[in-house]
């Protein structure tokens, strides 16, 4: 039988997502919003402890600036209510404009935020603000998982706010400009152990390059993208608008893979290794799993990039 989407989802079934982090997103959603902000307030604030964020820069917070200069003008109980609007995804002018930004946007916006809350400018979370017993539960399966899962549980808890995007209508999705891609000189190839194919290898540098009009031209068009705890992103237009949008100045660290034929004179790849975010960079290494699906001509018809439940699973590379 051909390979369909559906069924490309498939391969490498031994894989061990870390399945913690939707688990705990659906314990976190039936809070209350006072909870939930104070809930990752506390997880921020100690996740910094041990891991360092990176100032979101300008061609990020342009867009957010006029918002943030609202909520900066508003009294600390009509900041306090804007912020459990946006938790609550609730119809409000500011949750409309939230849900068209990029998640890069939102994180920095949220970041500004934090830094108000801090010194006072913004409604902070009462110092002495006492969790739920829930919400305590919640923050200490927090505690731990390790940063990876960590950084990815508030990054989606920070996409998920707002009004629903698919309830605005038609809007123009706001992101921030695409990088330069990087010049040859700077570039530096990397090795997989047990992976020499072509498409892979170049699908990596590309991406760690910002290469994103050459990254795409290694997929077929009826191809699929999966992010980790995603639906798959279907189609080159709807794949290279999530690259120039979600994809800039990642650092993509494969270790090692296996090369295997599949039916059809498919091939399936399954690659291991680290990936860093410009938001932590190397402060917090992202054990990921690449389950690539090349078709007879080596192009990819699918790939699911999986955030792995532990580093063990980076060993992991049976079928
Ligand atoms: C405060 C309290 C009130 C409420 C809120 C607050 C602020 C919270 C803030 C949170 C900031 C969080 C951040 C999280 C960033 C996480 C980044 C992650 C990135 C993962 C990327 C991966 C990439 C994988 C991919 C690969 C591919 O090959 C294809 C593409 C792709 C405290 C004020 C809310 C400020 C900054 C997890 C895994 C490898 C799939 C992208
Ligand atoms: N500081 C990370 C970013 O703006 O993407
Ligand atoms: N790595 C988090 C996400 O893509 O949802
Ligand atoms: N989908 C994960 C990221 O772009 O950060």
């Amino acid at each position: 039988m051909p390979f369909t989407l559906d069924s490309a989802r498939n391969i490498f079934p031994n894989t061990l997502a870390a399945d913690a982090v939707p688990a705990t997103i659906a314990r976190f959603n039936q809070l209350s919003a006072e909870d939930q902000l104070a809930l990752i307030w506390f997880a921020y604030l100690e996740m910094g402890k041990s891991i360092t964020i990176a100032a979101p820069g300008a061609a990020n917070m342009q867009f957010a600036e006029r918002t943030l200069e609202d909520i900066k003008q508003m009294s600390l109980q009509e900041q306090a209510q804007a912020m459990c609007d946006l938790t609550n995804r609730e119809d409000t002018p500011i949750g409309r404009i939230y849900a068209t930004w990029s998640p890069n946007i939102k994180l920095g916006f949220w970041y500004r935020l934090g830094q108000w809350m801090e010194d006072g400018t913004v409604a902070p979370i009462p110092r002495d603000y006492k969790l739920s017993a829930n919400a305590s539960a919640v923050l200490q399966t927090i505690r731990t998982l390790d940063a990876g899962q960590q950084i990815t549980i508030l990054r989606n808890m920070v996409v998920d706010m707002g009004f629903d995007a698919s309830k605005l209508g038609s809007y123009t999705r706001v992101a921030e400009p695409v990088a330069p891609v990087k010049d040859l000189a700077q570039r530096v190839a990397v090795k997989i152990e047990g992976v020499t194919n072509l498409t892979v290898l170049s699908y990596i540098n590309g991406m760690n390059a910002n290469d994103f009009n050459t990254v795409i031209e290694l997929f077929v068009s009826d191809s699929a993208l999966q992010p980790p705890f995603q639906r798959p992103i279907a189609g080159k237009d709807s794949i290279l608008t999530f690259f120039r949008e979600e994809c800039q100045n990642l650092k993509l660290m494969p270790e090692r893979g296996i090369v295997e034929p599949a039916e059809d004179g498919f091939t399936q790849i399954k690659v291991t290794g680290k990936v860093q975010s410009p938001w932590f960079g190397a402060s917090v290494g992202m054990n990921i799993a690449w389950r690539f699906l090349l078709n007879q001509e080596g192009k990819i018809f699918f790939v699911a990039i999986d955030l792995l439940a532990s580093p063990q699973e980076l060993l992991n590379l049976a079928r």
